[in-house]
This record gives structure tokens, C-alpha cells and sequence, in this order.
């Protein structure tokens, strides 16, 4: 052991330490310092940045015995409180730099240095600073950290004031499409913002770690565990296995009527066989994690091999055996049948294009591992806090695998680090439910990254053929596609997004004749979970760049070949309904002179370069928000003696529920002159908070922004007086009448057919239109990305800052689709580095934001959703940038260099 005297945040505090610890961990759980959090744990992610004697360093990875004594340490804690905010964190306030938060306090603490040292920085000075300090965002495409760290600069040097550029509100206005500051901001930039491990630092004593028994190999037969030898060791209360699971140890998936499984696939903890690398074979309980982990080594599990089916095609041969003895590989088929026999459309054609896509496995890759605890209520509930996305869908999907009835268990989302995703999926509820009932005492677990990224759901690859045809005039006829979906060895929601295919591939054009058959199929990688744009990536990127094929294939630019072919008025979607608002001939033309001049601006650049090819590159971007047909959401509204409380289940991946749940609420109270700050929000806890349905789909915006708004109204009606006037708190209680009233509102919508896939199945849809420019290394086959611009509509926008960090954020993890991120190699793609995420000089400063309000019949406000659509398809525009640039089209993603360089060599 080793005793320090330190000096923290000014404070001198002398601890004893063991020299082996990481400053993180002293800080964290001996010194409850929690704003300095832990991502990667190796030094990757900079969310564990502090300033050790005057130098930004990675706590995760400093040990006790190398910091010096009498160090002096500043935190995220020391840099300012929520009552004296210093500059950069009121920089990263107005200008919504912290989404979920979780990378935020490492950045501001960095960004103190930087403006330390130098605080006339320039915007490519800054982003250097963050490539040196290697700090890594996965929500906000970083552009607006550097506009908050140049606005701190700016109040540094005394050239603007706090009143200058904090949003100020008018009396009695509306907050709706402002830049009005999210509630949880504070909180998050000042390190107060407690997220699942700063949670699990606070549990009682005897609260017990959980560590797991996770396999080595993708697919075997289990023949035996033993767990004698675990039992003995060093503080283990317990080692728990499938015997120990009260229910039937199945997470349900959901199955369509139509699947051939019964939905019935995923084990807790394995039981008969190993599916997939990583599937978990017992749980180590211990007083400490290392006592837990020490433990799992001493779990003898005995396996017999078989052959792993890494790839849908792989599993779809004739001789793969069943993965899921009983249900065929090939478990779901559905179909696109509009209009006319398109082999007979395409004889007809005078231009024929045809080709083959592949999208992968991206992975999510939130800075925040998975994180949980569980713990029976005085009330006999079981209470599970996690990350999870979907509350009341996972209660469901868990209840009778653990054997505990759904009304018996209330789950809570945890302040959250980013999902994208990957919680639509229960990940580590169950082990939590399963080792809270064994045991009755408070259970914690919390993944390494490591654990993160091999053993969390990722986003299924497409394997894709599309053919498409036009007339001589260059109108488009037909459309044929073929699809498999490698949905991993789980099938939950994998009929689901199989779907998508029929309603997204070609999506944007009016095609009358469609056919098309997709399938979903399992195999032994990563298990399937939904992923930001969910099928809609994949999907759009074989038809946006077979767009391109045929306007080459015609002659035409691909712009104006779109133009052409654009819904308009009488025009239907794949799915065979009415577009629910025409706004892309409007946005191409907004959008044509700006694609001129950067097509002028790329050849000009052309004639005076060698080593160096420049191009540009358009797509559609669109997504619908909903979960298909009659999706519905809940909420209430209770009047308080000073103010209006809102419930509501919008759980908060870090896209901004708490915003758009103020927003449309102070929207809806209007008549009654509410301030923001008199509406107090309860959310994302069964116990409290009713069935708004998972945050999917880019649906809450729309369908539980309704369901407030009409928790508002039935509340407001209840308080209106026949002369018009409002009753005040203590007239409702005087007069007996309720002052809490629920809202629900369900979508008009019907889901597809799973024979034709025709319906109507989304109450609005969210449109874009991206452009690219990128810059092609001749050499290396390196590609960069130099400017996107993009034309979005969502209808009416709740939060400008919010929507707009959706948009940054949503290209940025389309410029890793298409250029760096993958999760194929079980060895190699390990860390947040090797899966390709962007870092900061990956993600181009030059992103320009233009807006089409069109109104939707159907959202709160007129507003759709905003979170999936720049995801759908920047990957495609970049794609075709590259094309334009050098003559290389890559079909199947990643775009890295090697791939693009093999191109121009052929
Ligand atoms: N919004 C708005 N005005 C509009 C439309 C939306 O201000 N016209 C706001 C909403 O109020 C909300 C946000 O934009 O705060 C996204 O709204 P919506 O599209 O309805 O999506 P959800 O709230 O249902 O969020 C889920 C969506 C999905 S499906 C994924 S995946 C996703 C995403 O949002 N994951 C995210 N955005 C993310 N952002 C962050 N930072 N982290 C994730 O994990
Ligand atoms: Fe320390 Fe990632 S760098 S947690
Ligand atoms: Fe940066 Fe979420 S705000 S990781």
C-alpha cells in the first residue's frame, strides 16, 4: 500500500492506495469523484481525462505508483459546479455539445487545458488538440464541441458576455424550434449527471459483483460445467447457471406469426449449446469484482465444437446444420409485390442496371459500456436499473424467462451513455433479474468495452442484389431485390427488420413495379440488434448507389436523374401508400446550385492535381418514425401546487428526451402561461412512468410528443371554468376534481403485409438530402471527407439544438459506415480504435445545415422524428463521391483504403 498526499481540485487530501490501482478507480470509488468517468479503460476514449500536474492524462491507465506525491490533480468536479459554470461548460450548454453526456466531462476537461495554455485557439488548433488528447464522441460529429470550446475562448478574452449568448426567453413564447438548453446539461457538464457505474459506486455494502462465464468459440454443444472449484474461491457467495434460472432461461423474441421460430431462442445462460462467442455460461457472484472475476477462471465448462456459420450465405448451404435444431436457418421470408410482373417491365426497359451490396456489422460503439444493478423493493418489486431503451417491452421479453410475473418487475433506465441502438435489445437485464432472485440481495454488473463490442447486438448485415430499369426517357419502371439478412443466432425483431428491405430499398422514387424477397437468416456471429437507421443503411445504400449506375448507365446527372424520379404528388412508396408529405423536388432544387458549384469547385481542383482525386456524391436520406402499424404511446400530466409534473417512459439514449418532452409540453400548457422551468419531468421508470414504448424507430418525438400533448390537454380541459379562465392547484383540490390525467395516442397506420409487404405503415417519415465532397489519396486509396451538406426535413423542429446534434452526430457515424467501422474479426475488431471509429480529424468541420419545415399531418406540432435519418444514407453519398472522384465503386462497406486502392489499380 502506498499513502499519498495529494492535492485535488485544491483540496489536500492524503490517502492510502494500492500502487497497482488506476487513478480513475481512487478518484471514482475511494474519493467519489464520479464525474470522471470510464469508457475504454485503455487510454482509447479520453472519457477519463484529468489534469495531473498541468497535463491532460487518461486516469484509466495511470497506476497509484506513478503519481507522484504531493501531485496536483484537477477534475471535472474542480473545473466549476452547476452555480459558478466555467466558460467552456456554458460553451458546451448553448451550443448542445453534451448529448448523453458521457464522453463530456473528459472533453471539458481537456478543453480547460487547451484554453490554459492557449486561449486564442483556432477551430483546427482545437480539433488537434482533441486528435492529441484522444477524446472520442460518439453522439455529436464534434463540430459543435469545438463551437462551444471557441465561444469559451471568446468568454475567456472577454469579448462576449454569459448574457450575450445564453438563450433568453420572451415572456409567454414559445420554446418550440429554439435553441433553448436541454435540462440535463447542467448536470452533464458539470460531471453531476450519474450514470449506471457512478450509481453503482452509491450501492449498500452488501451489494454483490457479478462477473460472467462468457464463451470462447461461436458455436458448440455443452457437455458439462463445473463450478466446485469457483465456489471455493476467495469471497464467491454463489456461481450460478442455467439450473439456477426459476423461468424458462428464454428471452423472448417477439416472433411474427409468421416466423418459423418460435422466438424462443436466446438463453439467459447457456443450457444446451454455445450460439455465439461471448454467450454466457454462469455468473461468479462475489463481494468484489476481482474476487468475481478471479473466480470465473476456476468455472470448468466442457464443450464439443461444431462448425460456426460466420456469414448468412455460410449458414444458408445445403449441408449447415440447424443452428437451432428444429427451426430452419432461413426462419422468415417476406415479399414486395406492387404492380405489374416486373419481368415483363423490364423487357420493356431501355436501360437495365444490376448489382450486388453488402453492408455490415457495424457496431454501436457508445463510449458507456453496459452497466446494471437489481434489487427487490420494500414493496416486493423487482427493480432492474440499466441502459435499456425499451422498459415496458423488456419486462415482457425477460418475465418468463426469469419466471417472474411482469407486474412483479419495474425497470428503470439509468442515465445513459449512448445505446444507438444496441438497448432495443435486453442485453444484461435478465443475468440481473436471474442473480437478484438467487440471492435476494443487490446485484451490480458492468461490462468491460471489451465485453461492450464482442458481446452486444450489432447491426445485421444485408447481403443485397437490386436490378432497376427505366424508360428511355429516363423515368424509372422497375424494381427487383433480393435480400439475406445475417440476423446472428438470435432471432428477436430479425422478421422486423427484414421488413425493411421491402420498404426501404428504392424508397425516395415512384416505382409502380416492384418484386422483391428477403430473408432473414441465423448464423453464429454477433447476434442482431437494432442499430440507428435499423435496415434503412442497408437498404438505401443498394438502391442509392444503383441510382447513380443508371443515371451513368442513361447519361444524366445523378442529381438531376433523381430530380426526375422523386415522390411528387399521386406518387406511392415501396410499401404501396402515399408519402405522407412530397418535399424532395423542392429540396433538389435548393439543393442544385449548391451541388453545381461544388462540382465546378471538385474539377477545378482535378486539373491542378496528381496525387489526389476529388468528387462529389449525393443521396436521399429517409426513415419512417413509428414501429409498423398502429404504434401507440402514453403519458400524464398532474397539476402541482407550483407547476405541471410530466410522466412519461421516452427513454434517453442521449438524443434528448428530456428536451422534447419540455418542449412539447410547455407547448401544450400554454393557455395556462407556464414557465419551462415550473414543468418538472418524471421519467423512464415503470414505477412511475407508463408505457410510452421503446425510444425506436425514431418514433418518441412523434408518437409520445403526441402522447404528452394530449396528456396536456385532457389536464388543461379538466381545469378550464366555463368563463374560459383556468383553476388554480387549490381550486381543482377544493372543488374535488383530478388534477392527474393521462394521454394516449396510437398512430393510424397499418403494418405491411408480410406476402406483398403493402400497407401503410408509418405515421410520418423524415426526408433528407445529403451532398458530399471528398478527397481521394491516389496513393494510398485513402478517403476524406471535406464537406457535407445536407437539406433535412422533420417537419417542425422541437429543439433546434437538439435536432441539429442529431444530424452532426448521425453523419458522423455514416462517414465510420462507409469508411472505417466493422465488427467481422472476433480477434482483431476488439477495441473502439480497431472497429473503426471516427476520431475528430476523421469527421470533417465543414458540415452545413439547411432546414425544410414541411409540416406532418400527424406529429405534435407538425414535427416527425429527426434521430435515424442521417444515418439512412450518407454512407451512399460518400460512396458516390468516391465514384465521381476516381472511378472506384465500392459496393461492399467498409470503404478502406486498401479496397478503394485495389480499385484504381484494376
Ligand atoms: N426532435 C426535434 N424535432 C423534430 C424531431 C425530433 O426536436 N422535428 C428531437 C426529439 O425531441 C428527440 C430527438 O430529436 O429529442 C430524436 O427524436 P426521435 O427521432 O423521435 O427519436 P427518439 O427520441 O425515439 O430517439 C431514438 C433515436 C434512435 S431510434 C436512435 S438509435 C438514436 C437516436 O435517436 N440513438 C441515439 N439518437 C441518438 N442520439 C444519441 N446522442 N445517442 C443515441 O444512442
Ligand atoms: Fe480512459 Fe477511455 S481513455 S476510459
Ligand atoms: Fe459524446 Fe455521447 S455526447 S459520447
Amino acid at each position: 500500500m502506498l499513502k499519498k498526499n495529494l492535492k485535488i481540485n485544491g483540496v489536500l487530501k492524503t490517502i492510502v492506495v494500492s500502487p497497482n490501482t488506476t487513478l480513475a478507480d481512487v478518484l471514482r470509488k475511494q474519493l467519489l469523484l464520479t464525474g470522471t468517468k470510464v469508457g475504454c479503460g485503455k487510454g482509447e476514449c479520453g472519457a477519463c481525462n484529468v489534469i495531473l500536474n498541468g497535463k491532460v492524462a487518461k486516469a484509466c491507465i495511470v497506476r497509484m505508483k506513478r503519481v507522484e506525491n504531493e501531485s496536483e490533480i484537477i477534475t471535472i468536479e474542480g473545473i466549476g459546479s452547476p452555480d459558478n459554470l466555467h466558460p467552456v461548460q456554458l460553451g458546451w450548454m448553448i451550443h448542445g455539445a453534451a448529448q448523453c453526456g458521457f464522453c463530456t466531462p473528459g472533453f471539458i476537461v481537456s478543453a480547460k487545458a487547451l484554453l490554459d495554455e492557449n486561449n486564442n485557439p483556432t477551430r483546427e488548433e482545437v480539433r488537434d488538440w482533441f486528435q492529441k488528447t484522444r477524446n472520442v464522441c460518439r453522439c455529436t460529429g464534434y463540430k459543435p464541441l469545438v463551437d462551444a470550446v471557441i465561444t469559451a475562448s471568446k468568454l475567456i478574452r472577454g469579448e462576449i458576455t454569459k448574457e450575450d449568448v445564453w438563450y433568453k426567453l420572451p415572456e409567454g413564447v414559445s420554446i418550440l424550434g429554439t435553441d433553448y438548453v436541454r435540462p440535463s446539461a447542467c448536470a452533464k457538464v458539470t460531471g453531476t449527471w450519474d450514470f449506471g457505474a457512478d450509481l453503482g459506486v452509491t450501492l449498500p455494502d452488501d451489494t454483490l459483483h457479478i462477473k460472467l462465464v462468457q464463451a470462447q468459440v461461436s458455436h458448440a454443444n455443452i457437455i458439462s460445467i463445473d463450478t466446485g472449484e469457483a465456489e471455493k474461491m476467495p469471497g464467491v457467495y454463489k456461481v450460478l447457471t442455467y439450473k439456477d434460472v426459476k423461468g424458462n432461461n428464454r428471452i423472448n423474441g417477439l416472433a411474427f406469426p409468421s416466423n418459423l421460430g418460435d422466438g424462443l431462442d436466446r438463453p439467459i445462460l447457456c443450457d444446451e449449446k454455445v450460439f455465439q462467442f461471448g454467450d454466457a455460461i454462469a455468473m461468479v457472484l462475489a463481494d468484489t469484482p476481482t474476487h468475481a472475476e478471479e473466480a470465473c477462471r476456476k468455472v470448468k465448462v466442457e464443450l464439443e465444437e461444431l462448425p460456426a456459420y460466420m456469414s448468412a450465405p455460410e449458414a444458408m448451404t445445403e449441408d449447415a446444420i440447424e443452428i437451432h435444431p428444429g427451426t430452419p436457418n432461413i426462419y422468415y421470408t417476406t415479399n414486395v409485390v406492387k404492380g405489374e410482373d416486373t419481368d415483363k417491365v423490364f423487357e420493356e426497359c431501355e436501360y437495365v442496371v444490376e448489382d450486388d451490396f453488402y453492408v455490415g456489422r457495424q457496431p454501436h460503439l457508445p463510449i458507456e459500456p453496459d452497466v446494471g444493478f437489481a434489487f427487490f423493493g420494500d414493496d416486493g418489486k423487482l427493480n432492474i436499473h440499466s441502459k435499456s431503451v425499451a422498459l415496458h417491452f423488456h419486462a415482457l421479453m425477460i418475465a418468463d424467462g426469469i419466471g417472474l410475473s411482469p407486474d412483479k418487475i419495474a425497470i428503470v433506465q439509468n442515465p445513459t451513455g449512448g445505446t444507438f441502438g444496441y438497448k432495443f435489445s435486453p442485453t444484461i437485464e435478465a443475468l440481473l433479474a436471474v442473480a437478484a432472485m438467487a440471492t435476494n440481495k443487490p446485484v451490480y454488473l458492468e461490462f468491460s468495452m471489451y465485453q461492450q463490442i464482442t458481446y452486444t447486438g450489432k447491426r445485421s448485415p444485408f447481403f443485397i442484389n437490386v436490378k432497376m430499369g427505366a424508360d428511355k426517357d429516363g423515368n424509372i419502371k422497375a424494381l427487383e431485390s433480393d435480400w439475406s439478412v445475417d440476423h446472428g443466432p438470435y432471432s428477436e425483431f430479425g422478421d422486423l427488420l427484414t421488413m425493411r428491405g421491402s420498404q426501404f430499398i428504392g424508397a425516395g422514387y415512384n416505382i409502380d413495379n416492384i418484386r422483391g424477397e428477403g430473408r432473414t437468416v441465423c448464423t453464429n456471429h454477433a447476434w442482431g440488434s437494432a442499430f440507428r437507421g435499423y435496415g434503412s443503411p442497408q437498404s438505401l445504400f443498394s438502391s442509392e448507389v444503383l441510382i447513380d449506375e443508371l443515371a451513368e448507365k442513361i447519361g444524366m446527372d445523378p442529381l438531376e436523374f433523381r430530380y426526375k424520379n422523386v415522390y411528387r404528388e399521386g406518387s406511392t412508396t415501396p410499401s404501396g401508400c402515399k408519402p405522407d408529405i412530397i418535399c424532395f423536388p423542392e429540396m433538389i432544387e435548393k439543393m442544385r446550385p449548391i451541388y453545381n458549384e461544388a462540382k465546378e469547385k471538385a474539377k477545378e481542383k482535378n486539373l491542378k492535381s496528381e496525387d489526389k482525386k476529388y468528387g462529389t456524391g449525393v443521396s436521399l436520406l429517409i426513415y419512417g418514425s413509428g414501429l409498423d402499424g398502429a404504434d401507440s404511446s402514453e403519458a400524464w400530466a398532474e397539476l402541482i401546487p407550483n407547476g405541471v409534473t410530466i410522466g412519461n417512459s421516452w427513454e434517453d439514449h442521449g438524443q434528448g428526451a428530456d428536451m422534447g418532452t419540455l418542449a412539447i409540453a410547455h407547448e401544450s400548457l400554454k393557455p395556462i402561461g407556464i414557465k419551462p422551468d415550473d414543468i418538472k419531468l418524471v421519467m423512464n421508470d415503470m414505477n412511475l412512468t407508463p408505457n410510452s414504448g421503446p425510444a425506436g424507430g425514431s418514433r418518441s418525438n412523434v408518437l409520445t410528443g403526441n402522447a404528452t400533448k394530449v396528456a396536456c390537454e385532457n389536464l388543461l380541459k379538466a381545469m378550464k371554468k366555463d368563463d374560459g379562465t383556468y383553476r388554480t392547484y387549490s381550486e381543482m383540490i377544493e372543488e374535488n376534481i383530478s388534477v392527474k390525467h393521462d394521454g394516449k395516442w396510437t398512430a393510424a397506420c397499418t403494418a405491411c403485409d408480410v406476402e406483398t409487404g403493402q400497407g401503410n405503415p408509418f405515421p410520418c417519415y423524415m426526408y433528407g438530402l445529403l451532398l458530399a465532397e471528398v478527397e481521394v489519396d491516389i496513393q494510398t486509396g485513402k478517403v476524406n471527407v471535406e464537406k457535407l451538406t445536407i437539406i433535412s426535413d422533420v417537419g417542425t423542429i422541437v429543439n433546434k439544438l437538439v435536432v441539429d446534434g442529431q444530424i452532426y452526430g448521425g453523419l458522423a457515424q455514416g462517414i465510420g459506415l462507409a469508411l472505417s467501422e466493422d465488427f467481422e474479426d472476433l480477434k482483431k475488431h476488439t477495441t473502439l480504435t480497431k472497429c473503426g471509429i471516427p476520431n475528430i480529424k476523421d469527421v470533417t468541420d465543414n458540415i452545413e445545415l439547411i432546414y425544410m419545415e414541411t409540416e406532418r399531418p400527424y406529429g405534435p406540432y407538425g414535427a416527425s422524428g429527426a434521430g435515424e435519418m442521417p444515418l439512412s444514407a450518407p454512407h451512399a453519398a460518400i460512396i458516390n463521391a468516391i465514384y465521381n472522384a476516381c472511378g472506384v465503386r465500392i459496393t461492399k462497406l467498409p470503404a478502406l483504403p486498401e479496397k478503394v486502392k485495389a480499385g484504381l489499380s484494376k
